[in-house]
């Protein structure tokens, strides 16, 4: 069994919102969730809808390749210098949860070498549905399932659908070929979250990632408050 150490010792890193420097550091978004389930094109359409904007910079975990950062660079979705691979080795969750050295090296470097940023996604590597990112690591976290994944993923609970910030269902437009109901989904999602927000999305659609784009900038807001 693996334990959040992030609220014993000292203060996690991130609490502090400013460099050494004085400058404000980036907000940093985490992305978990179910392998496939839409993380990388999440990243690379909150890319697409926010770097006119916006500073940004991304680190990928990969499990044993740097597939997910190749993607995106083949995706010319940020220019290469602002996309970081780290490799977890065989479990992903400890990289975002446990042993977040690597991470943090990373994102500290992306502020160093192509800073001031605004915005920083650090996706995780292939999880299962308890893998969260720690408070060290991350000032907000984004956990994305998909309809296909089966629709009794909302009722089944865990850190992710539970606690994250928001939660993403997503390519609801397969939705009517793997059977999967919405307004179940939906309903589950709420029992287990209360109030925290959950965002319905495909991004086959038009619409595709704007309303988390949406709550991105209103994060963004509340950061540089
Ligand atoms: N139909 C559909 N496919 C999607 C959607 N979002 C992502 N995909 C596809 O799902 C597959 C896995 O997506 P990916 O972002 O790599 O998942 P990750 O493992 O969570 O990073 C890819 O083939 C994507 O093109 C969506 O909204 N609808
Ligand atoms: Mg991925």
């Amino acid at each position: 069994m693996h334990l959040d150490h992030s609220h014993d010792g000292p203060a996690p890193v991130s609490a502090d919102a400013h460099r050494p420097d004085g400058r404000r550091r980036a907000l940093r978004v985490g992305l978990g969730g179910p392998v496939g389930s839409g993380k990388t094109a999440t990243v690379a359409a909150l890319c697409r809808a926010l770097r006119d904007q916006l500073s940004i910079a991304v680190v990928t975990n990969d499990i044993y390749t740097r597939e997910d950062a190749a993607f995106l660079l083949r995706n010319a979705v940020l220019p290469p210098e602002r996309i970081q691979a780290v490799e977890t080795g065989a479990c992903p969750h400890t990289a975002i949860r446990d042993d977040i050295s690597a991470n943090l090296e990373a994102v500290e470097d992306l502020e160093d070498t192509v800073g001031p940023l605004d915005l920083i996604l650090v996706e995780s590597g292939g999880d299962n549905l308890t893998a969260t990112f720690s408070k060290g690591l991350v000032d907000a976290q984004i956990f994305v399932i998909d309809v296909a994944g089966g629709d009794d993923i909302p009722r089944k609970g865990g850190p992710g659908v539970t606690t994250a910030d928001l939660l993403v269902v997503n390519k609801t437009d397969l939705a009517p070929y793997v059977g999967s109901d919405l307004a179940r989904m939906a309903g589950d999602a709420k029992e287990q979250r209360g109030e925290l927000p959950v965002v319905f999305q495909s991004l086959r659609s038009d619409e595709g990632v704007a309303r988390v784009a949406g709550w991105v900038r209103e994060q963004l807001a509340a950061w540089a408050a």
